[in-house]
């Protein structure tokens, strides 16, 4: 596999003004006729190359304008593709390949989901399907014919409108779609099966009625209600936020078992892992109402933001990414709680996006250079590029951002673009001199910025010291200082905020860090305050400050900023965690300050506090952030000291977890509103922790909530309490649950993640054996995710054995992967490139099974990229 660099971008030859495609879907093989007008480029006189892409097809013909090419002659093939070696300025090319989407385990380009037909194009799978200049910045108006025989392919779909259909010979027929806005082939889609659907209407904010329509295999049909309003919900509030309406006649979205990602923007035909559409209280949980509602949020959001502008090349994925994510983010604030989304983006963020940013594969937002694109569908080109593009909201304020957003529409509408247009955008709209974020977008690494106080009593005035350094990664050693916008309070004794005078001019908060080293002076500062820093995570950024356990203490309790106040308690814990790891290397016995223990009570019994928030501020960091943040990590004394504060909390606190448990045991009819929501959240919370202590009670109360649970979410929760006991109750809610739901896959999938993230001695060996389950596939990628994803990632004290056998478990799935969908096996790779991270024993361990991976014949560009990375 060789690399490709964005400095070596060049804008595409030839421009195509129509392309028309016809498939003839068959039983074997299917045939794909593309006639596209081709039109060069006036400014390329002489060249007359066409270099079309193409992956695993058979080429039967090709004409010009009616004439047949002869191959050597006229065209050549390439491993990349197909050239055309005498194109004139114009004409069309008429080109047939047939392909074999039912043998297509990839599931990329067009393939099979339980016997219907779907397509999956980005990054670059149309090229399996045509040959084509596969790049976004080809766009142009689709045609699409479908054939297929009707009894087993009854609804035949595609983008933009449907404009003709009829009935063929031989029990046939045909279907022809229009897409009137011109896209890249990276948001074609084709779908043909035995499929119904639910239908509702939207009316525009300017009068115009869309039929929208889920379509599903028949058995799922009574479970898209909430995906749905969802649906509905986002095109309301795009226009409302965002002034943004949708502008097909219909839109469609498509439920498949078998996906590589979760959803797909394709133009008027979404296609979605049917995770992300189905539920039902008995089905789903609240995560999952929350997570469908964002997703069919994301993917319609896309609209605007990838597809009426779409990407120049690869390179700029995260002007679409980023955008949406932030979008969906504010979408879903907007929604439910602002707070409690905050903190659930950013607890994501730094468990996954700071270890990704410190590994072999850390990349900036926009890469310079990749080997195989589907490596950078990544938490820091989604994630990170959502915390860059709410950067601009931080700065520019709700209005100004809007404005901003307004003139990148105004300007770019139906082009292929770069992040450097979009940022030229928002400074223009603002005359805002914006320049040095572009650095976010070509740096990585997490920058660090250290701050420290100094306060004179007698100036009355307080000093912020702030230091930011962004650690090397590969693509650079030395990092320029960022743009960083730091949101800052200070608290008086009494908890409350101070009003702010920077050098004696009134402050909004926020500042801005554009050098290395800055300091900020405070005036009328009466007495010593705390300093609440980086509130509402306002960059994302690590933050370093010498707070005291004291302090910490009292932001828990008083600051004004929701997410900080939150924020404490993690770092409250976190400080624990070192020093009891710390203790336990020394043979220290171990113990929790009283101090400590009183402020969680606090926290817990805080009937004030939104229920949500007090879950939040109990759920402690996970055994990954705490060897992410304390290097070199050794997981097995991880485990021992988190288990130890889990438990000592639960005993000290005991009664406490039991009142409110039992208090919001019973809420009768189940509803997904926030505040029911959040009610169900800490009371499995409570359940959890009480799940720590060692008694004979426990097991039977998480057998009653799991059997007489009216939801999902109380069942599972009670269930994975049960999963990390050794009691009878364990092994009977386990069957009873696989007896109850055996015919539902994605329910099944909730029970193999469940028994994967066990903490029981014998893990390991369990998963193995459900490898064999008659219900478990391989070859769907929902299942390699719930049992081998949650045993990989959330699972780190099995996964990282001292002995190696879950790395060598890993490798070998890894393998057998590689051969059929690559770019799964590549996600599946991830969890051991930071082996330098780990303590010697396990690096070694980790690296041997890399390298076995390595030395393997055959290996895929997706998963040799990121191992040869990781090792070099
Ligand atoms: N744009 C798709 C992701 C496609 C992944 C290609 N390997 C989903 C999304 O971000 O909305
Ligand atoms: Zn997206």
């Amino acid at each position: 596999p060789h690399t490709i660099y964005l400095k070596d971008y060049t804008p595409p030859v030839y421009q195509v003004e129509t392309l028309n495609l016809k498939f003839e879907l068959g039983d074997e093989f299917t045939v794909v006729t593309s006639t596209a007008h081709y039109q060069r480029d006036p400014s390329h006189l002489g060249n007359t190359l066409l270099e079309l892409d193409g992956e695993d097809l058979e080429l039967i013909s090709v004409q010009l304008d009616g004439r047949y090419l002869q191959v050597n002659q006229d065209y050549r093939l390439t491993p990349e593709g197909l050239q055309i070696l005498t194109m004139p300025a114009q004409g069309s090319l008429e080109i047939v390949t047939r392909i074999y989407p039912q043998k297509n385990t990839a599931l990329e380009g067009l393939y099979q989901s339980s016997g219907n037909f779907c397509t999956q194009c980005e990054a670059q799978g149309f090229r399996k399907i045509t040959y084509y200049q596969d790049r976004p910045d080809v766009m142009t108006l689709f045609t699409t014919d479908i054939i297929a025989e009707r009894a087993k392919y009854p609804v035949l779909l595609s983008n933009g409108n449907l404009v003709a259909a009829g009935e063929l010979e031989e029990g046939k027929h045909w279907a022809r779609w229009l897409d009137p806005y011109r896209k890249p082939a990276y948001l074609f889609a084709l779908v043909a099966g035995h499929l119904k659907h639910v239908e509702d209407f939207y009316t525009t904010g300017s009068g115009r009625k869309v039929t929208l329509r889920i379509y599903t295999e028949p058995h799922n049909i009574s479970k898209c209600e909430h995906a749905m309003q969802s649906l509905k919900r986002a095109m309301r509030w795009d226009e409302q936020r965002f002034g943004l309406e949708y502008d097909l006649d219909i839109y469609m979205i498509v439920a498949v078992d078998d996906f590589n990602m979760g959803a797909m923007e394709n133009k008027g035909l979404n296609i979605f892992n049917s995770k992300l559409v189905f539920a039902s209280p008995e089905t789903a949980t609240d995560q999952d109402y929350i997570n469908i509602e964002s997703v069919i949020g994301h993917e319609y959001f896309h609209n605007w933001t990838g597809n009426r502008i779409t990407c120049r090349d690869w390179f700029q994925l995260s002007l679409k990414e980023g955008l949406t994510v932030f979008r969906d983010q504010e979408f879903t604030a907007d929604l439910h709680s602002p707070a409690v989304k905050r903190i659930e983006d950013v607890r994501m963020l730094r468990t996954f996006q700071f270890t990704e940013d410190a590994s072999p594969m850390a990349h900036p937002i926009r890469p310079a250079s990749y080997m195989e694109i589907n490596n950078f569908y990544t938490m820091t080109v989604y994630e990170k590029g959502a915390e860059v593009v709410r950067l601009y909201q931080t700065l520019l304020g709700r209005a100004g951002f809007r404005q901003g957003m307004d003139l990148y529409f105004a300007r770019h509408d139906g082009q292929a673009v770069t992040t450097e247009d979009f940022l030229a955008a928002m400074a223009d709209a603002n005359q805002a001199d914006l320049k040095q974020l572009q650095r976010w977008y070509d740096q990585a690494g997490t920058p660090e910025v250290k701050v420290t106080m100094t306060y004179d009593a007698t100036a009355q005035t307080c000093r912020l010291h702030c230091v930011q350094s962004i650690p090397a990664t590969p693509e650079s050693q030395h990092k320029q200082p960022q743009l960083i916008p730091l949101q800052v309070g200070l608290l008086r004794e009494t908890g409350a905020d101070l009003a702010l005078y920077l050098e004696d001019q009134p402050c909004d908060g926020i500042l801005q860090l554009t050098q290395a080293e800055q300091s900020f002076r405070f005036t009328q500062v009466p007495e010593q305050p705390v300093p609440s820093l980086l509130r509402n995570f306002s960059a994302p950024v690590r933050l370093v400050y010498p707070y005291t356990e004291a302090e910490l203490i009292f932001l828990m309790k008083h600051d004004s900023d929701a997410f900080n106040r939150w924020d404490a308690g993690q770092r409250l814990a976190m400080r624990a965690f070192e020093s009891l790891l710390l203790d336990l290397k020394q043979g220290i016995p171990l113990g929790l300050s009283h101090e400590c223990v009183c402020a969680w009570q606090v926290v817990l019994t805080d009937e004030n506090l939104d229920p949500a928030l007090r879950a939040e501020a109990l759920s402690l960091p996970s055994e990954t952030d705490i060897a992410e943040q304390l290097r070199p990590a050794d997981p097995a004394a991880i485990h021992q000291v988190r288990e130890f504060v889990l438990t000592t909390l639960a005993k000290a606190l005991r009664l406490d977890f039991e009142i409110i448990f039992y208090r919001l045991q019973h809420q009768g009819v189940y509803q997904i509103d926030a505040a029911s929501m959040g009610k169900r959240r800490l009371k499995n919370v409570c359940l959890a922790y009480l799940g720590h202590l060692d008694d004979q009670a426990v097991p039977a109360l998480c057998a009653e909530q799991y059997a007489q649970a009216n939801n999902m979410t109380d069942a599972l929760a009670a269930l994975a309490v049960l999963v990390d006991i050794d009691c009878p109750e364990r092994v009977a809610a386990l069957q009873h649950f696989h007896d109850r739901w055996q015919h539902d896959p994605l329910v099944m999938d909730k029970w193999f993640a469940l028994q994967a993230s066990s903490s029981l001695p014998n893990t390991l060996q369990q998963v193995q054996q459900l490898l064999e389950h008659p219900l478990f596939d391989m070859r769907n990628p929902n299942k390699v995710r719930a049992l081998i994803g949650s045993f990989a990632l959330r699972n780190p004290w099995h996964f990282h054995a001292a002995d190696g056998s879950g790395y060598a478990f890993l490798a070998e799935r890894v393998l057998w992967l590689n051969e059929r969908n690559p770019q799964v096996a590549a996600r599946m790779v991830r969890p051991l490139i930071n082996w330098r991270h780990y303590e010697s024993g396990r690096a070694q361990l980790m690296r041997g099974q890399l390298e076995r991976i390595q030395a393997h014949q055959g290996l895929s560009a997706d998963v040799y990229e990121i191992v040869s990375k990781s090792l070099a």
